[in-house]
């Protein structure tokens, strides 16, 4: 395969780092180098930052509404006329199996940027009218220059998550994605370059955390930073947002659990837990990694969903059939694999998986471990409580509500739980009581774009969706006249 290498994207042109300095990116189905990235400092930042700034100075400033939305829907039939080759690339970057790119990734970028132009289409702003010729009405007005940085898991999901809302809501924005996969973020610089935006309203630079998601977060004229990435990572970019007063949204990790109750239906629980433990190979923040089943159908639940997950097609991410693919890198094999040993070390059986997934020769060198189901944890053990972000569940008993809140509750994480239950009002009561900011009830990662999405707890700070995005990409200006 031909190892091609791209650049950064700084008002429209590809743009070389100013060091002249590349880094490898590695595919994780073979664990080859698929092509060579910016390795960008804070100068170029800096440089991003200053076209940035310089379509905030231009037209950009004076465009409507209308247009923004026509921008956004262009850039969504664009990304929609390559989705098969979008999915490749996403599929080839990430190890993910190419029908989770196919029907999940390409087509929510294709979502979000058609859904936030609707949104600005359709958005209103408060009047109050106090009465005596006096009345109060607000304006959103864009922020300026806004920093963007996501993760690998979901790159153009996420990545467009941000852009799309960012941009119909008129900022400029510099986006910096994961290192390990930056192709899709590429294609997104060529696509916005092709329809013809505005030059500088979207630029990207690649690179390390440190090395550019730092000074993106530190820079005096970037207004916001919106994240999505580890907690630990998370709890940084607060330190350097904080002092200097920048808009702030942090999506962060999760450990959510999926809650079985006795009265729950049988087949659609097993197939909604297998689903939510293993999708995208167990890398998604939401996944269900801690599977707490009532004590009356425990034995039965744990066999079927053992067989279940015993019979998920994994392996090559490239072909249609695979659910389960390649983990992004070796560094993260290695880090699932020491918790897979730590589940045994707590005491933990492993009913299915816990070894390395068999391959083709020519894929001897990717980052391959079997879904993988432990019992007889502790609640509280450390592969319980920890986000391990792999095809790994752990599954514990419990007896009732009660305990069982205590359980769900009991770690510091809160972005999502599920609820298998027929039993309306125990379904009611339980998502009330469960501390996350999303609880899905008989289903999982089902989405409706104007809902909140974000998580309490260590899981990260406000909301994502809807209003809630129109609301962080905008400040408010309240206006009193009277007359
Ligand atoms: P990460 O925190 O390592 O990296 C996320 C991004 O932050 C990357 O672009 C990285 O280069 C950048 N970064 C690293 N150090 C930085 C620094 N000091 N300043 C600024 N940016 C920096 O996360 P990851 O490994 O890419 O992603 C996996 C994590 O993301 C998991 O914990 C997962 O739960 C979480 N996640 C959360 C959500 C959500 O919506 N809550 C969605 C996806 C992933
Ligand atoms: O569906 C979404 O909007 C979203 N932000 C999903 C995040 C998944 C985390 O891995």
């Amino acid at each position: 395969m031909s190892v091609r290498t791209i650049q950064n994207w700084v008002g429209n042109r590809e743009h070389p780092p100013a060091k002249g300095a590349y880094m490898d990116d590695f595919g994780p189905a073979t664990g080859e180098v698929i092509a060579r990235i910016p390795k960008s400092d804070a100068e170029d930042v800096d440089a991003a930052v200053t076209a940035a700034q310089a379509a905030m100075a231009g037209s950009w400033s004076q465009s409507t509404p209308a247009e923004r939305a026509d921008l956004c829907e262009a850039i969504a039939d664009a990304i929609e006329s390559r989705l098969d080759e979008l999915a490749e690339l996403e599929s080839l970057d990430c190890g993910k199996p190419i029908t989770t790119a196919r029907t999940v990734d390409i087509p929510r970028a294709v979502a979000n940027f058609r859904f936030f132009a609707g949104a600005v289409r359709h958005d209103e702003t408060g009047c109050h009218d106090m009465g005596r010729s006096r009345l109060n009405y607000t304006l959103r007005r864009p922020l300026g220059v806004v920093g963007l940085i996501t993760p690998w898991n979901l790159p153009l999901y996420l990545l467009s998550w941000k852009v799309a809302p960012a941009l119909a809501c008129g900022n400029a924005v510099v986006a910096k994605p994961s290192e390990m996969t930056p192709l899709t973020a590429d294609a997104l610089g060529a696509i916005v370059r092709d329809i013809g935006a505005p030059d500088g309203v979207f630029n990207l630079v690649h690179g390390l955390g440190p090395e550019v998601g730092a000074p993106l977060t530190e820079h005096p004229e970037v207004a916001a930073i919106s994240f999505t990435g580890g907690t630990a990572t998370g709890a940084r970019v607060a330190a350097a947002a904080a002092p200097r007063f920048k808009k702030l949204s942090l999506e962060l990790g999760g450990k959510n659990p999926t809650i079985v109750f006795d009265d729950a239906d049988l087949d659609l629980a097993v197939e909604g837990a297998v689903r939510a433990g293993f999708t995208n190979t167990g890398q998604v923040c939401l996944c269900g990694s801690r599977l707490f089943v009532q004590r009356g159908i425990y034995d039965a639940f744990v066999e079927r969903f053992t067989v279940a997950v015993q019979q998920l097609p994994a392996g090559d991410p490239s072909q249609p059939q695979t659910r389960v693919g390649a983990l992004i890198s070796a560094a993260h094999r290695d880090k699932v694999e020491g918790y897979i040993a730590l589940a045994r070390e707590e005491g933990g059986t492993l009913v299915a998986g816990g070894g390395r997934t068999a391959v083709p020769a020519a894929l001897a060198g990717g980052y391959y471990v079997e879904p993988t189901v432990v019992t007889g944890l502790s609640a509280n053990a450390r592969c319980a409580t920890e986000e391990i972000f792999g095809p790994v569940v752990t599954v514990h008993v419990f007896d009732d509500e009660e305990e069982v809140l205590r359980l769900a509750n009991g770690v510091r994480y809160g972005l999502s739980a599920s609820v298998w239950t027929t039993n309306l009002a125990r379904a009611h009561r339980v998502s009330a009581a469960l501390d996350c900011g999303m609880v899905w009830v008989n289903t999982w990662l089902l989405r409706d774009l104007r809902v909140p999405f974000g998580g309490m707890k260590d899981s990260g700070v406000g909301r994502e969706g809807g209003a809630h995005s129109l609301e962080f990409y905008t400040e408010q200006r309240n206006i009193c006249v009277t007359w």
